[in-house]
């Protein structure tokens, strides 16, 4: 692995980067900081490049040309990331935006995901958000996204997906009736209680998709699988 942060021209500063760790030290956090990061820094400058404002950051077209995802979704994706609000993605807010969506504790991906469902920023979501961003999505099927379920499961997701066992809005609206309990609107905290007790669907729908057609999927887990495999052999396993 060669770390290439000390050659690197690009903009985001060490403060940048220092705010960007989001827990402790561990193998996931220098895969994290040695692999991700300056993939991901790669493909900043890459849209940055076809930026109409290139000191401001990533244009929104650009962006969305990028990711791939269902108008709406894409959208959302971009106003979450947008922390300012400006219209662009800084090299900060873009970087924070996929270390969240790859490389954060399931906490902080459930948080990531509200924030997607939260339109207004009013911190709490209702039926309906859930129901715009649900089925606004494609069904996601085929042996990848199987494969690719499990690691899912292992971040505390469940086996089965939102397309899967919810086949008409009315079952969805009957298993987002059970999730509110009556409630017109839910917090935080009570949408992190649901995704652990009840159920993830409302996460894993979201997280799935976007790692099912972020362009930068594909290469982030040939990367991760090669990284474990360096690990295990500098382990001597
Ligand atoms: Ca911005
Ligand atoms: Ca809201």
């Amino acid at each position: 692995m060669q770390d290439d942060s000390a050659s690197d021209s690009n903009s985001v500063s060490q403060t940048d980067l220092q705010s960007l760790t989001f827990s402790e030290a561990t193998q996931t956090d220098d895969f994290k900081m040695k692999v991700c990061l300056p993939y991901f820094k790669d493909i900043y400058k890459d849209l940055c490049s076809r930026s109409d404002d290139k000191q401001k950051g990533v244009n929104k077209i650009s962006f969305l040309d990028y990711c791939q995802l269902p108008g709406l979704l894409a959208e959302r994706l971009f106003a979450v990331l947008d922390v300012d609000n400006d219209n662009y993605l800084s090299s900060k807010e873009f970087l924070s935006g996929l270390l969240r969506i790859y490389c954060s504790v399931f906490d902080q991906k459930m948080k990531f995901v509200f924030d997607i469902y939260d339109f207004d920023k009013d911190n709490f979501i209702t039926q309906t958000d859930i129901m715009t961003i649900i089925t606004c999505m494609p069904v996601v099927r085929g042996s990848s996204s199987q494969e690719r379920e499990g690691k899912f499961t292992q971040e505390g997701g469940g086996a089965t997906t939102f397309e899967e066992r919810v086949n008409t809005l009315d079952e969805m609206t009957q298993v987002l009736d059970l999730c509110f309990e009556g409630k017109t609107s839910i917090n935080f905290a009570e949408f992190s209680s649901i995704s652990e007790k009840k159920t993830s669907d409302m996460v894993l729908a979201v997280l799935s998709l976007l790692r099912e057609r972020l362009p930068c999927s594909e290469n982030y887990w040939r990367y991760k699988r090669h990284y474990e495999m360096h690990m295990r052999i500098l382990a001597g396993d």
